[in-house]
């Protein structure tokens, strides 16, 4: 479904219509991803089917003025509110995305009006887990990236996806924070996996300056800090990115930065986490409540570096 202005859903519908992806994909998602892997065409075209086929579950999702004013996004300001407060200095229209590397047989520069027109836009209702113990539920609008990937026909170099965002100081008051653009990195088989969106919207308006305008990551069993906003450049590559939180303080972040309650952060405990918008704390799932869906990824859940 694309999104029209008719198509717009007032927020208080949105508990009962919108739900998330539940549990039964992982069984179609194992061996249909491992296909995918060898890159085949029809591995990726029957992984993306496989979503039509899965059986949903009900969430409560936060509150859009809530999503949009508690905020991480440094370039704008270190504080929860800097962000939203910041003066609308970023310019998201015309906006266009690189996608590249040696990975890609097909490289090409998409504009995002292009990428709305050639792509249903598709609603996912995930939990949403930050670093910092706290999480939100987000009614997501956006492109499976798997279909972005595609297009660019990946080779057998595309092991990793690399994706940089945007970084001027004309548009970003605290551009500099880490030295250069903010990096983030997957591997090919988790940007492939069907859960895995490039957003371009919430509660079907078009992303905020401050929720990373006009195009973000979206891989809601990962920790938040994965979720690259504002997004200008995706690469196909062969060796593993070093995403900036990794380069910024490799004691407490890595590459994976999966959701376990098990394995703390260094400075607090992982076990539960703060529902910001209502009261109290629940606890933490494995994965952020996706493990059906993407444990055959980490062959060893024992294995420390997939959870930091
Ligand atoms: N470019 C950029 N992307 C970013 C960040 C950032 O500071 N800069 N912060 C990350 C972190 S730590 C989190 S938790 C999420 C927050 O997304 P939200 O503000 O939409 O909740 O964005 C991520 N993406
Ligand atoms: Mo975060």
């Amino acid at each position: 479904m694309r999104v029209k202005s008719s198509d717009i859903t007032p927020e208080k519908l949105y508990r009962q219509r919108r739900r998330m992806i539940g549990l039964g994909l992982a069984s179609l998602a194992l061996p249909l991803t491992s296909k995918l892997i060898a890159s085949s065409d029809n591995g990726l075209d029957s992984n993306l089917d496989a979503m039509s086929a899965m059986p949903e579950i009900e969430l409560t999702p936060t509150k859009l003025d809530i999503i949009n004013t508690y905020n991480n996004y440094y370039e704008f300001g270190f504080g929860k509110s800097d962000p939203s407060e910041a003066k609308k200095t970023l310019i998201t229209s015309p906006w266009s995305v690189e996608i590249g590397g040696a990975g890609a047989d097909k490289p090409g520069i998409y504009d995002i009006a292009d990428l709305h027109s050639e792509h249903d836009i598709e609603n996912r209702l995930y939990r949403f887990r930050c670093v910092e113990a706290w999480s939100m539920v987000v009614p997501w609008n956006g492109i499976p990236l798997a279909k972005i990937i595609k297009a660019a026909q990946p080779n057998s170099k595309a092991r990793y996806v690399r994706f940089q965002t945007l970084n001027d100081p004309k548009q970003m008051p605290n551009a500099n924070w880490a030295g250069g653009p903010y990096i983030e990195g997957l591997t090919i088989s988790e940007a492939v996996h069907p859960l895995t969106l490039l957003a371009t919207g919430i509660y079907d308006k078009p992303l905020e300056q401050q929720t990373g305008a006009p195009i973000r990551l979206v891989v809601p069993w990962k920790y938040g800090f994965k979720y690259a906003k504002s997004i200008v450049r995706i690469d196909l590559v062969e060796t593993m990115p070093q995403n900036t939180w990794w380069r910024q303080n490799d004691r407490e972040y890595g590459f994976y930065a999966n959701v376990n309650p098990k394995f703390d952060h260094p400075r607090w405990s992982q076990a539960t986490e703060r529902v910001i918008g209502s009261f109290g704390r629940q606890k933490t799932l494995l994965f952020n409540g996706y493990a059906d869906e993407v444990a055959y990824l980490y062959p060893d859940l024992s294995d420390r570096r997939y959870f930091y």
